[in-house]
């Protein structure tokens, strides 16, 4: 313990880029109006890693003037190669402080720091592709008469709201940025109040890259700093990545200014395999879109429907392979797990461990872990429960930590008829060799994203991602997303018979 205290005290002493953190207003660090702070942890040894500003509408205001600013003065007037430009110098500042920003977010999040390290990466890969894809953006002209040419615009919003949790940080702040900016608005980014530092450190490295003002970032309670945000008048667009009840609550808000919303708002995604497959690599591939995060992911499969022939065979390996992931210290080289991300969401997480078991659903494998490096730690091993039905509270509520609740099959219609009977649709996966079966399923599964044999819930740039149902509203990581955050004008232009 006392080692694991001191490697993360030393790590936090290394980052000295932390010490003059405060929210990024207009380029620069600046304390709330109020003058109120509030710790960010480190959820591996519940230890401060630093304060920021907690802001609230004062600094809103602030903060959407200066992005207002921005936008009338320069950004708002460039043409898109030069905001593509000006993006990839951005995304080349960011990798060269890759290992920086991966320690920020292993720190912050909770994360093994090689998973960190991926992250960061992915998530300035979508930026480029939106700093990429605008540049080949069109508008439409429209077949009419001689006397009149009709062409569309599309224009940025101007400012805009984006709202993002601390499951992905960096990614899902990433996804969002990429094509706001992209697309020539100017933004507020608030991050979640557990995980505020990659995205500051990245908007300070964007300084003297974009004009001051372009990226703010807020830093705050939801409550306060985000429900101030997404009531903001001048807010022309929110994007939102959370739980569903807080995109209601956004969306209700948003009604009252009729701000358009993006919703990404989680799932219980299904993982369907089918008897004809390749047992360890469906297992592996399971495991990684259960395990990978602790479980904290929107998309993770959290329940396995397994055909009942291969059921028993299935979940040996699945147990086996559950219990040689290493939970532990996210700076120790070769751990696969790291804690929870906070108190609050490790007594969710253990809440639905014993609502599992009450249900009658045997736990098969893991629950709190016995050994965690400080005493009281957020860690929860992979766990698997078995004998569950699709009605209990495990298969129909998102959990958020590392627990897959598994149930049985005997025909294609059950698997469908039970992938679907959940209020998500965000994604899912299905396993078989057969062609057919996989293209039909891929059809009858109401979900926005499915992947067959194998990569479960890694999307890529230029696949939509969103969701069916309670999952949320628009499909985000497209060319289309650029769409999100740009309004059409349709220009109608009389064209005179200059003989007449
Ligand atoms: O999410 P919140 P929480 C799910 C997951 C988890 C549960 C609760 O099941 O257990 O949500 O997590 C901001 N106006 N997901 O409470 O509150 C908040 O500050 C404006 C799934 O952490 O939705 C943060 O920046 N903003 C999800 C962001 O919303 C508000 C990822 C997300 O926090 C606000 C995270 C308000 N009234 C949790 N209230 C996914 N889709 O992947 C909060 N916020």
């Amino acid at each position: 313990t006392d080692s694991v205290r001191q490697n993360h005290a030393d790590a936090r002493a290394d980052l000295e880029v932390l010490g003059a953190f405060e929210t990024w207003i207009d380029g620069e660090w600046a304390p709330a109006a109020n003058g109120e702070t509030f710790e960010t942890i480190d959820p591996v040894v519940q230890e401060p890693i630093c304060s920021v500003p907690r802001c609230g509408a004062a600094d809103v205001d602030r903060a959407v003037e200066s992005a207002q600013s921005a936008f009338d003065a320069t950004w708002g007037s460039l043409g898109a190669a030069d905001r593509s430009r000006a993006i990839l110098a951005w995304t080349e500042t960011l990798r060269e402080h890759i290992d920086e920003l991966a320690l920020v977010e292993s720190l912050d999040g909770g994360k093994p720091l090689s998973h960190a390290r991926a992250e960061i990466e992915f998530g300035i890969e979508f930026i480029e592709y939106y700093a990429n894809v605008v540049r080949a953006d069109e508008g439409i002209t429209l077949p009419t008469s001689d006397d009149q040419h009709v062409y569309t615009r599309t224009e940025p919003y101007g400012v805009v709201g984006l709202i993002v949790p601390w499951n992905y940080a960096f990614i899902i702040a990433a996804w969002k940025l990429g094509p706001a900016l992209a697309a020539g608005n100017a933004v507020v980014l608030k991050p979640a109040e557990q995980t505020p530092l990659s995205a500051l450190y990245a908007a300070k490295l964007s300084k003297s890259i974009f004009p001051d003002g372009v990226v703010n970032v807020l830093t705050g309670y939801g409550e306060e700093a985000g429900a101030a945000l997404s009531s903001h008048p001048t807010v022309g667009k929110l994007s939102f990545t959370g739980a569903d009840t807080t995109g209601e609550t956004i969306m209700e808000t948003a009604a009252s200014t009729v701000t358009p919303v993006t919703l990404e708002l989680g799932g219980k995604s299904p993982y369907v395999v089918f008897p004809d497959v390749d047992i360890d690599e469906t297992v592996r591939d399971v495991a990684h879109g259960i395990f990978y995060n602790a479980g904290q992911s929107c998309d993770a499969c959290s329940r396995l429907l397994v055909h009942e022939d291969i059921a028993e065979e299935f979940l040996d390996a699945l147990v086996d392979r559950a219990e040689s992931l290493e939970v532990g210290d996210t700076l120790q080289e070769g751990t696969t797990l790291g804690p929870i991300i906070s108190q609050a969401q490790f007594e969710t997480v253990t809440g639905y461990l014993e609502r599992g078991t009450d249900a009658g659903a045997t736990l098969e494998t893991g629950g709190v872990a016995d050994e965690s490096p400080v005493d009281d730690g957020w860690f929860v091993e992979p766990t698997v429960f078995t004998d569950a039905t699709n009605d209990m509270q495990i298969a129909q509520e998102e959990i958020f930590g590392p627990v897959l609740t598994v149930i049985t099959f005997s025909t294609y219609e059950e698997a469908v008829d039970l992938a679907n009977d959940v209020p998500f649709g965000l994604a899912a996966g299905v396993a078989t060799s057969d062609i057919d079966r996989a293209h039909r399923a891929a059809a009858d599964i109401d979900a926005g994203s499915i992947w067959v044999n194998g990569s479960y819930a890694t999307p890529r740039p230029g696949g939509p991602f969103g969701g069916f149902k309670r999952s949320g509203i628009g499909r985000e990581l497209s060319k289309d997303a650029l769409r999100h955050y740009t309004q059409e004008k349709t220009v109608y232009v009389s064209v005179d018979d200059p003989s007449r």
